[in-house]
């Protein structure tokens, strides 16, 4: 029967769903709503299902339409009949009559008509209740053929859905093998030589290294297609906390910046790389970023490198983000007018979390991944890497 078969695969489908709770509290919201709506339909249909007559019903139907029909039929035959017989008699007693007057033969004539009369409303009202009963069939198979219309729709919808469900678990699935599980990885114990970090605070802090340099930021990772490169425009409890991939574009988080920095990680290196493939680097031998309450104040000395002094510049200066203005610009927000976090000033001459571009051209200059003294304010760099070390013992 096809509508069992569609109830069945309703069934098979809701089951489905549920046992999607493998990604629960991680997937996206519109599929917990497409799930609600789901589920409010099978219930739906599931009623509708069970008011619907079954197989049974309808053969008991059928069976009483038919004894109704052959009632009538039988009617139809006795009153054809009777009638016959009627005409029969009535033909010979007037001739039996023929001739003399008889007072009586016009009674029993009114007589029989009505006992017709009688037989004719008989089978006119069996033919009345049978064709209730055929009207009652057709209504049912009308409301059949709604609901099984209605099923196959929703049929429709649900494989849509389940497509789509699919594709978004895709997604996810290669979204937490690309990000989210960098933070349930095995922490890394240490970066090159240097043990500290296993018995520290940072001993539950993932962090990726580049030999005996803790990364704290990275711009320019390739992105794999369809998914899109970390945004760097964002809150600043999001600059507080950290955001993006350790296996990508990530911003560390200014906490755990600070807690290097209080940990003896006072040593920035800046490696840079332009769009032809050419690199440049800047080193300062003193890095210091202040807690929260001074608002992450950065301190810095001691520059060496190729690429120039950019960030000597915001020596001094407290963290901004969109949302949170510390800059040394009065009338303007740097965050927002640069879109991205940094110790501005007023505003930049480094600003390697500002917007990132696909090539080095700027649609507004000074608004890229910019270091000023290599490149000037119009050109956005293809690569960026900040980095922290302890100082070398020199003894
Ligand atoms: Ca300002």
């Amino acid at each position: 029967m096809e509508s069992a078969s569609y109830f069945i695969l309703l069934i098979f489908l809701g089951g489905w769903l549920k046992s999607c709770n493998l990604v629960e509290g991680a997937v996206p919201s519109g599929e917990e709503l497409f799930r609600s709506n789901v589920n409010n339909i099978l219930e739906r249909l599931t009623v509708q299902l069970s008011n619907m007559p079954t197989k049974d019903d309808l053969a008991a139907m059928e069976a009483r339409f038919t004894q109704h029909l052959e009632s009538l039929k039988i009617q139809i035959k006795n009153l054809v009949r009777s009638g016959k017989e009627e005409g029969s008699n009535h033909k010979d007693e007037t001739k039996n009559h023929r001739g003399r007057r008889s007072m009586d033969v016009p009674d029993e004539a009114d007589y029989r008509s009505h006992i017709l009369a009688c037989e004719v409303r008989k089978v006119a009202s069996s033919f009345n209740e049978s064709c209730k009963f055929m009207e009652q069939l057709l209504t049912l198979q009308r409301d059949q053929i709604t609901t099984l219309e209605e099923i196959r729709n929703t049929s429709s919808n649900l494989s849509e859905g389940v497509v789509t469900i699919l594709t978004e678990v895709e997604s996810l699935k290669y979204h937490i093998n690309n990000t989210l599980s960098d933070f349930y990885k095995e922490p890394v114990k240490s970066c090159g030589n240097d043990s500290s970090l296993t018995n520290s605070i940072f001993r539950n802090q993932q962090l990726t290294c580049d030999k005996e340099w803790i990364i704290i930021q990275r711009r320019g990772t390739p992105t794999p297609p369809g998914m899109d490169r970390t945004n760097f425009e964002r809150s600043w409890i999001d600059y507080e906390n950290g955001f993006g991939s350790l296996e990508g574009d990530f911003w560390l988080g200014l906490k755990t910046i600070h807690d290097l920095t209080e940990e003896g990680y006072t040593q920035l290196l800046v490696d840079l790389k332009d769009w032809a493939g050419e690199k440049k680097y800047a080193m300062y031998n003193v890095f210091q970023v202040a807690g929260t309450q001074d608002k992450y104040r950065l301190k810095v000395a001691g520059y060496t490198g190729t690429a120039g002094d950019a960030v000597d510049y915001h020596n001094g200066y407290q963290f901004s983000t969109t949302d949170n203005d510390n800059d040394g610009y009065g009338h303007i927000n740097c965050a927002q007018q640069h879109r991205g976090g940094w110790w501005y000033k007023t505003c930049a001459f480094a600003d390697l979390n500002s917007i990132y571009h696909n090539s080095s051209t700027l649609e507004k200059g000074w608004i890229g991944v910019m270091w000023f003294p290599w490149k000037g304010e119009d050109y956005s760099l293809k690569t960026a890497e900040m980095k922290i070390r302890k100082t070398p013992q020199l003894i």
